[in-house]
């Protein structure tokens, strides 16, 4: 059996010393102060590199990026072959790896990965990484860059990109010439590609007026900036919150989480009533869309209504095109507004399937529909087409002229809407191919249904992982008796629905309160507030003020 080359690792490993600190890889990747993460991005680097050689070469993707973080965070996530994130069972490796606390452990532990998971490190690996526009992200890729050299990866370095991108690029590196070909593996061609589905679902549509479209000061406004030319002014956008050359303006009072947490617009944004406003996240994998109405009230469109409105368009695609065997299914998380979910229930009659906050359970579980629309809340999401859809979808031309265009728009759609992870560009182009085809201003796609007024709270709490959840995390089964409590809260408020459930990116615990109007529901999420604190403070801090 081949061994790790012990020397070489010392010598590189010695380089990235490990801090004193533990590290988790979650649902977000390892995601932290930019300080605390050479250590933690050099064995990633070596973990990436053993994944390739698990999965006999194939191409590896590592992004380095903390999202919607503040700018003095960074972090780490791994793309697997098609694009996914990495598999479940290997974030405990990942976990492992970072936490090693010398060499020889570390050592110990990939020799216990080779043997355990039977990898031949006779193979080759291959591995692609990039990184947002966040300072720290150049000395972190050289740590990574240090950790590749270990196994001596094949390495290809594509520098600053958004995060979809780079699963874009990942699976078309993995599909080149075969009948699963995704496209091109650069920047370039996933414009190209995205350009020219556009074009084709807009040809002859009246254009919007201009939408304006917030990046966050991050990696999406000069990419979009690279983008907007491939478009031939198939839509016109002004763009909005561009200064990356600032790093710490990165997600600062702009940007899709701001947006949606503060169900505001970005600061200084000056909107006019009735234009249509986006905003993407600090790597452009979330995308909100707002507007203000007559009267000057803010009116969110956040992921539940994007999945809504994609899967009313993508139904009535199907029906036209002659093809509606093809199950189409929607999959949201406990934080999705109830109305949304009574409104593709009731008024769409779509499946809903609600999982565990997270993409990767909401991508999993769309696997399971011919297409599967799947979105959270704060905007992250994509439709999702099966390959028996796709076969489907190209094989039928269509026995009248409207048929046949119903069944090109689904061709075209299956190109736009990027099939590895949520991405904020190619949702915008969904969004926007469905006004214009529409000629909806916003606050049409906003009346198909009014959300309930909803609050979401965090608990700093002494230990948040004594509570435990079960039902798609709606349901607290430990600490004992709690659920009871809140169960019998709820029932006093009009449409009432709250859940309590421990963060996996943050050290609190959330509680979401949802009820008939807003009084109510801040009144809701204050008792849970209280409720959560009291069970588990300890005595310990000061119980906060709204807490009633
Ligand atoms: P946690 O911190 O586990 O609630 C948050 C988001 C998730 C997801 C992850 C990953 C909410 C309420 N939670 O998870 O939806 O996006 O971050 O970034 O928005
Ligand atoms: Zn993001």
């Amino acid at each position: 059996m081949a061994t790790v080359n012990v020397n070489n690792l010392n010598a590189l490993s010695d380089l990235h010393k490990k801090p004193d600190a533990n590290f988790t890889y979650g649902t977000a990747g390892f995601r932290m102060k930019a300080e605390l993460l050479d250590s933690v991005i050099f064995r990633t680097g070596i973990l990436a590199a053993l994944r390739s050689k698990k999965l006999d070469g194939k191409v590896i993707g590592c992004m380095i990026t903390a999202s919607h973080n503040p700018a003095e965070d960074n972090g780490v996530k791994l793309v697997d072959p098609m694009g996914e994130m990495l598999e479940g069972s290997w974030e405990a490796h990942a976990t492992a790896l970072s936490n090693a606390e010398s060499n020889e452990h570390l050592i110990d532990y990939i020799h216990s990965m080779v043997s355990s998971l039977k990898i031949d490190l006779t193979k080759p690996a291959n591995v692609v990484f990039g990184r947002d526009t966040r300072p720290s992200g150049e000395s972190l890729v050289a740590a990574l860059a240090d950790g590749l050299k270990v196994l001596d990866a094949t390495v290809t370095d594509y520098g600053i990109l958004t995060t979809p991108q780079l699963h874009y690029i990942t699976r078309c590196l993995n599909t080149a010439g075969t009948p699963e070909a995704y496209g091109e593996p650069t920047a370039e061609g996933y414009y190209k590609k995205l350009a020219a589905a556009f074009k084709v679902l807009v040809e002859g549509k009246t254009k919007l007026s201009a939408l304006t479209l917030d990046c966050a000061n991050g990696v999406g406004a000069p990419k979009f900036k690279e983008f907007l030319p491939h478009l031939d002014d198939a839509l016109s956008v002004k763009i909005v919150n561009d200064d990356v050359d600032n790093p710490s303006k990165l997600n600062l009072n702009s940007g899709a989480d701001f947006v949606k947490t503060q169900q505001r617009g970005p600061i200084g944004l000056k909107m006019a009533p009735q234009e249509r406003y986006a905003s993407f996240d600090g790597d452009a994998d979330r995308l909100v869309y707002y507007y203000q109405d007559d009267d000057n009230t803010f009116k969110l469109l956040d992921g539940d209504k994007i999945a809504g409105l994609a899967a009313m368009y993508i139904i009535d695609l199907v029906k036209a095109a002659g093809i509606d065997s093809i199950s189409v299914g929607v999959v949201q998380t406990a934080y999705a507004n109830g109305a949304s979910t009574q409104y593709l229930r009731n008024s769409l009659n779509v499946p809903v399937s609600c999982v565990s906050t997270g993409v990767k359970h909401l991508h999993h579980e769309a696997l399971k529909y011919d297409v599967g629309v799947y979105f959270e809340a704060n905007g992250h999401g994509t439709v999702l087409f099966s390959p028996s859809a796709l076969k489907t979808i190209h094989s039928t031309e269509g026995s009248n002229p409207a048929q046949a265009v119903a069944a090109r728009s689904l061709r075209a759609l299956s190109e736009v809407i990027n099939q590895t992870v949520g991405d904020a560009f190619s949702d915008l182009l969904l969004v926007e191919t469905i006004l214009t085809q529409r000629q909806w201003t916003p606050k049409v796609w906003d009346q198909a249904y009014t959300d309930l007024p909803n609050r979401l709270v965090k608990v700093v709490v002494k230990d948040r992982s004594i509570f435990k959840t079960v039902d798609a995390e709606r349901k607290l089964v430990e600490p004992a008796g709690i659920q009871d409590a809140i169960d019998a809260i709820v029932l006093k408020f009009r449409d009432g629905r709250s859940f309590v459930r421990p963060s996996g990116t943050e050290d609190v615990v959330r509680v979401y309160a949802e009820a008939a109007t807003r009084p109510e529901t801040d009144e809701l999420a204050y008792r849970i507030g209280g409720l959560v604190f009291d069970y588990n403070s300890n005595g310990s801090g000061t119980r906060p003020r709204e807490f009633l």
